[in-house]
Formats: C-alpha cells, structure tokens, sequence
C-alpha cells in the first residue's frame, strides 16, 4: 500500500493542479459574462465555453514514469531508466554490470574487482524488494516493490539515471530516506546533464530523515537527469541504506493556463 502511495502521490499532485486549472478557467469565463453581460455577442459566449470544453477533451495526461515501478532484473540500461555508480568526486557515469538475488532482494551492482575493497566490505549496490511483503535484512527493513542505495566504503555512489526519450518539459520529483533502523548518515543529490539542482543530507530512519525536491525543466533527447546517493558528510559507509523514490512526469502536449 505504501509503494502505491508514494506512486499515486505525485499522479495525484498533478490531478489536483490539473484540475485547478480548469477551475480558473471556469472562473474567468463566468467573470467575463459578468462583466460584459448583453454586450457579449452569442458567438463570443459559445466560443469561451468551447474553450472551457477543449481544456476538459484534450488529452493532458503526463506520461509518467517512476523507477521502482519501471525495475528491472536483466535490463540495464532499462528503457529510459538505467542503474549504475559515480566516483565519490567526479560526475563519471559507470553502468551497473551484474544483477543477483541476495536476501530475497535484486541487487544491481558493479563488476570491481575483488581486491578493490576491505574483505568485510561491500561494492555500491541498488537493491529492489520485488515481493508484496516487507524484507527485513538485518536493521534494513525495505518495503515492497522499493529501490533502496548503498555506497561504497571509499564514496562510491549510486546513480539512478533517466535518459530522456524526447525534448520537452518534465517534472522531475525525489525521495530520499534514510533506511537503516540505526540511522543512516548519506548525502542525496539530483544533477540535469551534470548540473546540481538539488543537494540534501539524510539523517536517521524513516520519514523524519527524508529529504525531497521537486522542480520542473526543460530538456532535449538524450538529457540525462540522476537521482545520487553518497556516503554523506562522515564518510563512512555503514548503516547508509538509503530509500530512493525517482519519478518523472513528462509534461510535453500539457495544457498549462
Ligand atoms: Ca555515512
């Protein structure tokens, strides 16, 4: 039900703003006839209500895409999403390579060599829960059909990439949180073709760790918007399971008022 919400939120978001478009409109029409009266022509009277009419037929959907929903095991790139990690200082973009099931969870990770890190350490991984229930794996519990992030031991970070299918506008909205019961200590970034738009700090468990950002651009083919998950400001990589929600509306043929 959880996974559900955090989809229906931002569909709903858009519904609601949607929908007070139409409402001004209305507004503004009646407010016209008020003001005009017997001056408006008949014709001037059918063709604002048309107007109102063509608002409600036209097809103002958003296309919507939302990367725990659009998950894939095998694919990688995956459509327009794709997974994969950024050295701790440089915008580098490196494809995750290998995908297992580990503790019931899918886990996407890199193909580093085994001496590359401490034995008790671990590679940056995405995992995804694909089942209907909670997974629990030590004090990570990830709920059903979510991406959560891990960094690396020397700063890592994981990347979800959308690549944009074609030009046009889009809204793009992030979740982080925090996803260890023992608090998790990570930095959350959204950067447009290498360009930081929004940078927050994820402190704790749950939603009181969360850190959002919602923001609306422009961009052509290609454009590669990333959702970011770092090891935070202590740089230490324990405890840093990080949840992310990566959700893009395509807004292109949009009405907007
Ligand atoms: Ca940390």
């Amino acid at each position: 039900m959880q996974a559900t919400n955090a989809f229906l939120s931002p569909v709903l978001e858009w519904v609601w703003r949607s929908s007070g478009q139409v409402v001004v409109l209305v507004v503004l029409v009646l407010g016209v006839q008020r003001f005009l009266g017997y001056r408006l022509l008949a014709r001037w009277r059918y063709s604002l209500w048309f107007l109102v009419l063509a608002r409600l037929l036209v097809p103002v959907a958003p296309t919507i895409t939302f990367a725990a929903a659009d998950f894939s095991a095998i694919n990688n790139p995956n459509g327009a999403w794709s997974y994969g990690w950024m050295p701790r200082t440089k915008l580098e973009f490196n494809l995750y390579t290998k995908s297992d099931t580990l503790f019931g969870l899918i886990e996407w990770t890199g193909d580093f060599p085994p001496d590359f890190f401490t034995p008790e350490s671990r590679a940056p991984h995405l995992s995804f829960n694909p089942t209907t229930d909670q997974v629990e794996v030590g004090n990570r519990p990830l709920e059903p059909r979510r991406l959560t992030a891990h960094p690396s031991p020397i700063g890592q970070r994981n990347v979800i990439r959308w690549k944009a299918p074609r030009s046009g506008s889009i809204e793009i909205i992030a979740a982080f949180e925090g996803n260890d019961l023992d608090g998790t200590t990570t930095d959350a970034s959204v950067y447009h073709n290498g360009s930081r738009l929004f940078a927050g700090d994820v402190e704790g468990f749950g939603k009181p760790s969360r850190v959002s950002f919602c923001t609306n651009i422009t961009v052509t083919a290609g454009d590669a918007v990333d959702f970011v998950e770092g090891y935070g400001s202590n740089h230490t990589y324990t405890r840093d399971t990080t949840r992310v929600d990566a959700t893009i509306l395509e807004l292109t043929g949009v009405i907007i008022f």
